[in-house]
């Protein structure tokens, strides 16, 4: 495996010099952030950045994410235009030595928080769900940083109303109309397309989400059969529902050799289906780690990981969820798990 950091870009207050200094870093996991979703990146933007980066010391081979718009999504307005436009991201991004693409197809929300700055009882700051006040919520007026989001904050409860209307299996016919354009050009080009998962993975404000389960993800792959149509096993998005065991499909799906990146981070899950990010620690949360490590392990992942969300400690201010300090605990703990299994484990 590969152990690789997010980084937000030039406008990231977290230095490329500090990721650099947690042992067994690799590379970073960055994007054109200032893109609007379904316009063409600029080569020269792209190559600035490659070359700003393995300045560093670090590579850039991940990128997360290239947006998808809402038209694609739909199947309405630019849809062609758009999906055009991502294939010639993907070039351009491969001519760069990027190898993988984390993307999503949730509609309109990006992953969903009822509070992004709560206070666990160790006086860290975590991001939660909390079911009873995602009930109370409007959507419309929702918003949450670092989010992929490609439409007007006016333009929500429309794209709602449109999404209601499409329903999953519209969805998903949308879907796979995107991967049999998309799956071919990456293949040619050697791009890992790794799709992330719904989160949380279940539907929220009536509209629909699919990238959610076992039998969901089955489908998915099967819709363009390919290694390059992939996953980004995210442990904290599936593992937010008692009915997904990451274990089970981290052995899954990365035998089959269809994980290209994972996120790895832990949740603890509440009684009324509710949660709370915690520590990486498996013993800090409901997932296990090492189990889950093992599984990548044993079916020989050579794929990126990164440490996801961490929660703000030591005073660190800065984006919620992307604070240096405990992802990079978070990363040096995925590290030595690693090392454990490489030296202790026959596979
Ligand atoms: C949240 C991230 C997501 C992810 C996108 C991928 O912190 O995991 O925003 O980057 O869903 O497209």
């Amino acid at each position: 495996m590969k152990m690789t950091f997010r980084w937000f870009g030039k406008e990231d207050t977290i230095g490329l010099e500090k990721i650099r200094q947690i042992p067994g870093m690799s590379g970073v996991v960055t994007a054109l952030y200032s893109k609007p979703a379904g316009e063409v990146w600029d080569e020269n933007e792209i190559a600035e950045l490659k070359q700003y980066v393995e300045a560093s010391g670090l590579t850039m081979e991940v990128i997360e994410s290239v947006p998808v718009h809402e038209d694609i999504k739909l199947g309405t307005g630019q849809c062609e235009r758009y999906i055009e436009n991502y294939k010639e991201i993907i070039r351009r991004l491969a001519k760069y030595g990027v190898k993988c693409i984390c993307y999503n197809f949730m509609p309109i929300f990006d992953w969903t928080r009822s509070d992004i700055h709560h206070r666990l009882a160790d006086g860290s700051e975590a991001l939660v769900y909390y079911q009873k006040e995602i009930a109370q919520m409007d959507p419309t007026k929702l918003s949450l940083p670092g989010w992929d989001a490609s439409y007007q904050p006016e333009e929500v409860a429309g794209l709602i109303a449109q999404y209601q209307a499409l329903g999953e299996e519209g969805l998903w016919h949308n879907l796979e109309h995107f991967l049999k354009e998309i799956i071919p050009v990456a293949h040619a080009c050697d791009v890992k397309m790794a799709i992330h998962p719904d989160d949380p993975c279940w539907p929220i404000f009536g509209i629909p989400r699919i990238i959610t389960n076992q039998k969901n993800i089955d489908r998915f792959l099967k819709l363009v059969d390919d290694p390059y149509n992939g996953l980004t096993l995210c442990t904290g998005s599936l593992g937010c529902s008692k009915e997904n065991d990451c274990v089970a499909m981290a052995k899954r799906y990365a035998s089959m050799g269809r994980v290209h990146f994972v996120h790895l981070r832990n949740v603890l899950l509440l009684a009324d289906g509710s949660f709370e990010e915690s520590a990486h620690l498996s013993a800090c949360g409901s997932l296990d780690m090492v189990a889950i490590l093992k599984e990548l392990y044993k079916a020989k992942f050579k794929g990126y990981i990164r440490p996801d969300h961490g929660r703000m400690i030591w005073n660190e201010e800065g984006k919620p969820g992307y604070g240096l300090y405990d992802r990079a605990l978070g990363a040096a703990y995925i590290t030595g798990i690693w090392e454990t299994l490489t030296k202790m484990v026959h596979r």
